[in-house]
C-alpha cells in the first residue's frame, strides 16, 4: 500500500508540474498531494512500529476533568498519571513511556 501511495503521489506531482500554479487544477492536485503525503507518513510510521523501529505514540487530549489521566493509567496499566476530582489538576503536558527499549529507539548512530 505504501508503494502504491508513493507512486500515486509522484504521478500527481509530475502532472501538477505541468500546470500553471494559479490554476484551480493545480490547487486540486496540491490538496491531493498533501493528503497523500499525510497517508504516506502514516503508513511509513506504521511500518516502523511493526518492525519495532519506532514507538507507538498515543496523544490523549480533552477538556479538564474528562478523564484523560485515568485513561492514560488504564492504557499503561499502572498509576503513572495523577488523578484528581479537582478541575485543572494536570496543568502541563505529560509524557509516559512503556517498555521503551532506548537502545532501539534512541540509536542515532
Ligand atoms: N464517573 C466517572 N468518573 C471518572 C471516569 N474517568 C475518570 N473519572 C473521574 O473523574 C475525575 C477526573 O479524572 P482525571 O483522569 O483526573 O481527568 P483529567 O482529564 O486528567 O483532568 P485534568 O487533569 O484536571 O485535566 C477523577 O475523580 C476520576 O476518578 C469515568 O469514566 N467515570
Ligand atoms: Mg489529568
Amino acid at each position: 500500500m505504501l508503494e502504491f501511495i508513493t507512486t500515486l503521489k509522484q504521478r500527481y506531482q509530475i502532472i501538477q508540474s505541468g500546470l500553471v500554479d494559479t490554476s484551480t487544477q493545480w490547487s486540486t492536485f496540491q490538496t491531493c498531494i498533501e493528503q497523500l503525503t499525510l497517508i504516506e507518513s502514516f503508513l511509513h510510521k506504521g511500518q516502523l512500529i511493526e518492525q519495532k523501529r519506532a514507538a507507538l505514540n498515543i496523544a490523549v487530549i480533552g477538556p479538564t476533568q474528562s478523564g484523560k489521566s485515568t485513561l492514560v493509567n488504564l492504557l499503561l496499566n499502572q498509576q503513572a498519571a495523577g488523578v484528581s476530582p479537582l478541575a485543572g489538576f494536570t496543568v502541563h503536558p505529560q509524557g509516559f513511556a512503556l517498555n521503551l527499549n532506548k537502545d532501539v529507539f534512541f540509536d542515532f548512530s
